[in-house]
């Protein structure tokens, strides 16, 4: 039986075997993780701890709270505030940036989150997650230790150094990269840690499975609508094949079947808020995902142009998101750019 090697151990290896990351890096992940560990036992306490409900506030996208998506976003502003990695956080849950106290050291990474996504299945057990990313400071003059600005936050997802989530499912599952490919951990409750369960994850480059809540068809644009007939059609229609369908309403439990057996996830733009480019926000959601799924052989775009490639005005700007299986996002972000 080989070896259970765990996250810091494959961070380490990382390190010293690709030089692909530095010990800040690797020790800020290694606490990223320990707060999804953190989460997790709060997410399965369910109904026996009192973390199940709304909070009765609203967050800057104008959702409604639930209880554990404040203490998701707390366990993470805890565990990270005062390592010394990182100079300021961004949060779905926040309006605004939080810079580190001046109590804690300061250090040259940013760290973006959405605490717990999927929060509408919180409540009905089913699975949810944290999603992730980290960017590098952008500073004129990087002797000086001056205030994080919102603005340095405004990086193309290209820009990412890290990114990952952690799915709350039947296991509790880390899948990150760091520009090397992705892997997969699954955390050993016994032991208390995170075990390497995929060291190359790849997303087969077709699928006959699409992701999209189709219950918004009669609002979609029609490259969407044309798309998704073209499967509806299946083996009669000009595809050739049937599909199936899934929507778990959870991007992160849609991401992570993708990343284990293939498929696209659709969430477009939509006549129903005209003025919103899309539901997803770009810098907690989408440019995360779009990395893994690039660097595990996939595609993500906006529907024109690749994901990580979207320009960045807003900390929560939204975008239209097509991700998955190569030729299958290729397809669809075809029929956008055909005139
Ligand atoms: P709808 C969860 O609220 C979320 O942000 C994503 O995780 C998910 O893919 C999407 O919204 C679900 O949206 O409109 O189908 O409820």
């Amino acid at each position: 039986m080989a070896s259970k090697v765990s996250l810091t151990r494959y961070l380490v290896e990382q390190q010293h075997q690709k030089g692909h990351i530095q010990p800040p890096l690797r020790l800020l992940l290694e606490v990223v993780a320990r707060a999804c560990k953190r989460i997790s036992q709060a997410v399965n306490k369910g109904a026996l701890g009192d973390v199940l409900g709304g909070a009765d506030t609203e967050n800057i996208q104008g959702e409604t709270q639930k209880k554990l998506d404040i203490i998701a976003n707390e366990v993470l502003i805890e565990a990270n505030e005062w390592g010394g990695h990182l100079a300021a956080m961004a949060s779905e849950e926040m309006d605004s940036i939080y810079p580190v106290p001046n109590r804690y050291p300061m250090g040259e990474f940013l760290l973006l989150f959405d605490p717990l996504d999927g929060s509408s299945n919180i409540d009905v057990n089913v699975s949810i997650g944290t999603i992730f990313s980290v960017l590098r400071r952008v500073q004129e003059d990087p002797t000086q230790v001056d205030p994080v600005k919102e603005s340095e936050f405004l990086q193309p997802g290209h820009q990412q150094v890290a990114a990952g989530y952690c799915v709350y499912g039947p296991q509790t599952t880390l899948v990150l990269t760091v520009g090397d490919g992705v892997a997969m951990f699954t955390l050993d409750r016994e032991q208390g840690s995170f075990v390497l369960t995929d060291d190359n994850v790849q997303i087969p480059a077709d699928t006959k499975e699409f992701a999209i809540n189709m219950s918004n068809m009669r609002h979609w644009d029609e490259p969407v609508k044309r798309y998704v007939d073209e499967c509806l059609q299946g083996k009669e229609g000009p595809r050739g094949k049937d599909f199936n369908m899934r929507w778990v309403a959870s991007m992160v439990a849609d991401v992570h079947r993708i990343m284990t057996r293939g498929g696209i996830f659709m969430y477009p733009w939509d006549k129903r808020e005209p003025n919103k480019p899309g539901k997803l926000r770009l810098m907690y959601e989408a440019n995360p995902m779009a990395w893994l799924v690039e660097q595990a052989g996939g595609a993500a775009t906006d529907g024109t142009r690749r994901m990580l490639d979207v320009p960045v005005t807003q900390l929560h700007q939204r975008v239209p998101v097509f991700l998955g299986s190569r030729n299958e996002v290729e397809r669809v972000t075809s029929y956008h750019t055909t005139l």
